[in-house]
């Protein structure tokens, strides 16, 4: 289990968060997802191949309209 902390860049409103946190959980290898909104972050926990499954997440992101990066 290894912790992937991003900056989340687009999001304006708890529809935002709510969003992007029911997408990422529709994966099988992430494990708790939190996103603030307010904070512009988010903390995923990925269970297994790290660095494959963190850029899927930051493309998926990308894809819903925000822009994520490692923080
Ligand atoms: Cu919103």
């Amino acid at each position: 289990m290894s912790t992937l902390n991003l900056a989340i860049e687009g999001m304006t409103c708890g529809g935002c968060s709510k969003s992007i946190i029911a997408r990422l959980n529709k994966f099988d290898f992430t494990d708790s997802v939190e996103v603030d909104w307010e904070k512009g972050t988010g903390t995923i926990a990925i269970t297994e191949n790290f660095e494959e499954n963190k850029n899927l997440i930051i493309k998926t992101l990308d894809q819903l309209g925000f822009d994520g990066t490692v923080n």
